[in-house]
């Protein structure tokens, strides 16, 4: 029986991707780094830190790990600063009318994103309210794929994971709720997130009615 739902957030509520794009390549530029929209794909749900080695490796460059960190804290420092810009406007389409139905039919609802920033970015959207539990980067110590924040989000909703239904739109977040034994439902192409259990191309269509009846027991 389902009780509860894990949102990711960039990719699923709003989209983040493009903001993360422009501070990256920003950064990418002044270090001379080739970065596109190609390699901007390869970062999706990926924390900070290993997205900035999939940038280096591409590069073919290594650097002493402080230096790797004082980068990756200029990127942020930029892509925070473009959060400002975020407002109540930025929802992905049918993302706060899911959000809405859900917490009306008393539902259980958490986040569960690579996301230092998640708390930033929902308070620019005014989504705090929709969640029971946060949980985002600074919750866990193993990103995604491996499957410890959405663990974190249903013991703190205290609910099993057989009982939660966990909403990705990145390939490795698919994987990390397979490998928690959630059940899931993908947003975007059938290449990326084909293997949930359910799939939308977009949340436009991830309505209540076909989620509820998708997965009624
Ligand atoms: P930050 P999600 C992810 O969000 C983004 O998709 C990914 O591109 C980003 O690197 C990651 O958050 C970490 O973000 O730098 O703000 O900690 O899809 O897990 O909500
Ligand atoms: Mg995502």
């Amino acid at each position: 029986m389902i009780k509860g739902f894990i949102f990711d957030l960039d990719g699923v509520i709003t989209d983040t991707a493009e903001l993360h794009y422009e501070a990256w390549k920003k950064l990418s530029d002044e270090m001379g780094w080739h970065f596109d929209r190609e390699l901007n794909e390869k970062l999706r749900g990926i924390s900070r830190m290993d997205s900035i080695k999939v940038i280096m490796d591409h590069n073919h460059v290594s650097l002493a790990d402080d230096v790797i960190v004082e980068l990756a804290t200029k990127k942020n420092d930029i892509y925070v600063n473009s959060l400002e810009s975020m407002t109540p406007d930025d929802y992905l389409p049918g993302a706060k009318e899911l959000l809405t139905h859900l917490r009306q039919e008393g539902f259980l609802v958490a986040l569960g994103s690579a996301s230092k920033n998640a708390i930033k970015v929902l308070q620019q959207l005014k989504a705090m309210h929709y969640f029971d539990v946060i949980g985002d980067g600074n919750s866990v110590a193993k990103s995604k794929p491996a499957p410890d924040i959405f663990l974190y989000a249903s013991e703190k909703l205290k609910l099993q994971p057989s009982n939660c239904v966990v909403f990705e739109d990145a390939e490795k977040g698919i994987d990390a709720a397979i490998a928690g034994g959630f059940h899931s439902v993908g947003i975007g192409p059938e290449e990326r997130v084909g293997h949930a259990e359910l799939r939308f191309n977009t949340m436009k269509e991830a309505t209540y009615f076909e989620v509820r009846s998708f997965f009624s027991d």
